[in-house]
């Protein structure tokens, strides 16, 4: 093997990791720190955890000559973002016994803790057990949250598409046991023919890998940033299949020009549940097998379809699937942000589809949001869906339910709260970023609320407050809020500096451009101001404000 194509460290410990056990046991028991031994750090994220510390706290802690303060972040596995109230109440205790509080609801539709420390990992994983939920695979080289189209009243067959999410959770999970024994205390795996995995062998993904499922026309999942997109075809109220796409991924890194987000291609149509299913598994395996394993900054599938040619991995997937795909069918998509407010399905269910800002649930001196749900799932009338953009969707309320529930939502003031935000601020994202992301070069979560509150008497200047304009804020490059797949896109470089990226669509169907670089926050409202003005001025009818500025600004 050259020095090139040298395997990665990561490499090496997946394939030491003794199906992904690691040394995790003797780590939890060591009493002198609060971190895990650095093998078992990658490998504690294929059970969906990572460690972390309070970056508030490093300089006042190094100056005590203190360790850094180490926590952990655990990620629920929800295919689709669906939990139950039974579910709901007990994540609200959990969290509140053994984290911070806050329940994090994140771009892939699922729910983190940060916060927790070492001691507290156990028995976080065995409370959750208990309610039937679980971390397995929610982080590492392997495939994700599965995310699918969250509003079951955008169409009569959404429950028949949901199911999938579900199915290729299931299709795709490890089958080491390592969770069920370090975690939950199983009995040791004796016979190891057992964890005998096809798929992933002792090597897993050579990265991270996504998968999302759209109904269109609403593109609520950005499904063409996933490694793989399945997207519905619907023909006269029938599922007729999906059209598959693969490659999307948004990562870059600053200064490395051999990084790249893309948008997913499409590569054809299949129609039967087990040729989805098998059409995923050996899109897996190709990227499994031809995937680079010595630069994990060049590891995801896109850069391995680059490399190989679209047609060359179609090709590759036929032989190994034994049939080919057809020909993509056509679709169109008109929006994606979520539809605020009460919703009745098909089937005459309800559905309240409530304004989270950043999916951060928790009571504050403005709203007891947490209390309120905690309510609101103990009438034990509904299930939550979370959506893509981070809001969550109180579902599955029947008719005489629906007034009970609209008393506890008018109560807590969350009606109100919904109604009353900016279009840009319910449009909006931001990752989690400081103070527990290791990644972050600047603030993100904790900081576009308030630069929201400075944009939005700008586009009240110019009579724009009505405009459906999208705009996401990342802490780094890596893009866990899609800013590339938007209008406006603002990537962190340096504390209080951004990138400023603009001229994407608001569909997902065309990424932005890098516009301003590095810019602070009196230059970000400078820039978006002016923007502002001349899109008032010069736009054409209809024209959005991502299609101008790609018109005019480039
Ligand atoms: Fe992400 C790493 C948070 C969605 C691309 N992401 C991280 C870590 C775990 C930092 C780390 O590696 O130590 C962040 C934890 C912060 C914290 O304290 O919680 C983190 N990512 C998030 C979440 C929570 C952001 C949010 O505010 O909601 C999202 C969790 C999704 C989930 O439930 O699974 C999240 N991350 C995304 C997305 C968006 C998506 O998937 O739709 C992306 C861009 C799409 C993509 O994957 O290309 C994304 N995250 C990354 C990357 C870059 C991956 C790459 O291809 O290079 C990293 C860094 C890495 O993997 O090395 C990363
Ligand atoms: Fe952290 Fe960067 Fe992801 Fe934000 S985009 S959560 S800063 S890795």
């Amino acid at each position: 093997m050259s020095a090139t194509n040298k395997k990665s460290a990561i490499e090496n410990i997946k394939e030491a990791s003794d199906a992904l056990r690691g040394t995790i046991k003797q780590s939890l028991s060591d009493e002198i720190t609060g971190a895990i031994r650095e093998d078992d750090q990658a490998v504690i994220k294929f059970h969906g955890m990572y460690q972390q510390d309070d970056r508030d706290r490093r300089e006042e802690r190094a100056a005590k000559k203190l360790d850094r303060l180490y926590t952990f972040m655990i990620r629920l596995r929800l295919p689709g973002g669906l939990i139950s109230a039974k579910q709901w109440i007990a994540a609200h205790h959990i969290a509140g016994d053994n984290s911070t509080g806050v329940i994090k609801i994140t771009t892939r539709q699922t729910i983190q803790l940060h916060g927790l420390i070492k001691a507290k990992i156990k028995p976080t994983i065995q409370a959750f057990n208990e309610s039937y939920l679980d971390s397995i695979a929610t982080c590492g080289d392997i495939n994700r949250n599965v995310a699918c189209s969250s509003n079951p009243s955008e169409s009569p067959i959404h429950e028949q598409v949901f199911a999938y999410a579900d199915k290729i959770s299931k299709l795709l999970m490890p089958k080491s046991k390592a969770y069920y024994e370090v975690w939950l205390d199983d009995e040791l795996v004796i016979d190891k023919k057992e964890e005998e995995d096809p798929l992933y062998q002792n090597r897993y993904l050579p990265r991270k890998f996504k998968i999302g499922i759209v109904i269109p026309p609403n593109n609520d999942v950005d499904v063409l940033t996933n490694d793989i997109g399945l997207i519905a075809i619907i023909e006269d109220n029938q599922l007729k299949g999906f059209n598959i796409a693969i490659g999307g991924g948004l990562s870059t890194t600053h200064g490395n020009a051999e990084t790249y987000a893309r948008l997913g291609t499409v590569i054809g149509f299949t129609d039967t549940e087990e040729k989805v299913l098998k059409t995923v598994y050996e899109i897996l395996t190709v990227q499994r097998d031809f995937g680079n394993r010595s630069d994990r900054k060049l590891a995801r599938l896109k850069y391995t379809l680059d490399k190989m040619g679209v047609d060359q991995y179609r090709k590759e997937v036929e032989k190994r699937t034994g049939f080919d795909l057809e020909p993509a069918r056509s679709f169109v998509f008109t929006s994606r942000v979520d539809r605020y407010g009460w919703e009745q399905s098909v089937s005459g269910k309800w559905y309240y589809t409530l304004f989270i800002e950043n999916g951060r649930v928790l009571d504050d001196e403005k709203l007891a949001l947490k209390t309120a749900l905690l309510e609101i799932a103990q009438t034990g009338k509904c299930n939550f869906l979370f959506t893509s953009n981070q809001n969550m969707i109180i579902s599955d309320i029947a008719e005489k339910d629906k007034s009970a529930i609209n008393e506890i939502l008018k109560r807590f003031k969350i009606i109100e709260h919904t109604e009353a935000a900016s279009v840009i601020r319910k449009n909006a994202m931001a990752c989690v970023a400081l103070p527990t992301c290791p990644l972050a070069l600047a603030e993100a979560q904790r900081y576009m609320p308030s630069l929201i509150s400075k944009i939005e008497p700008l586009l009240e200047k110019h009579l724009l407050q009505n405009e459906s304009i999208i705009m996401r804020m990342t802490g780094c490059p890596n893009g866990c809020a899609r800013p590339y797949a938007t209008e406006i896109g603002l990537v962190g470089t340096a504390p209080g500096r951004y990138n400023l990226h603009i001229g994407g669509d608001n569909v997902g169907q065309r990424l932005n451009q890098l516009f301003k670089e590095s810019l602070d926050e009196s230059q970000i409202l400078v820039e978006l101001d002016s923007l502002f003005a001349s899109f008032k001025e010069k736009r054409k009818t209809k024209e959005s404000f991502g299609d101008y500025a790609l018109r005019t600004q480039f």
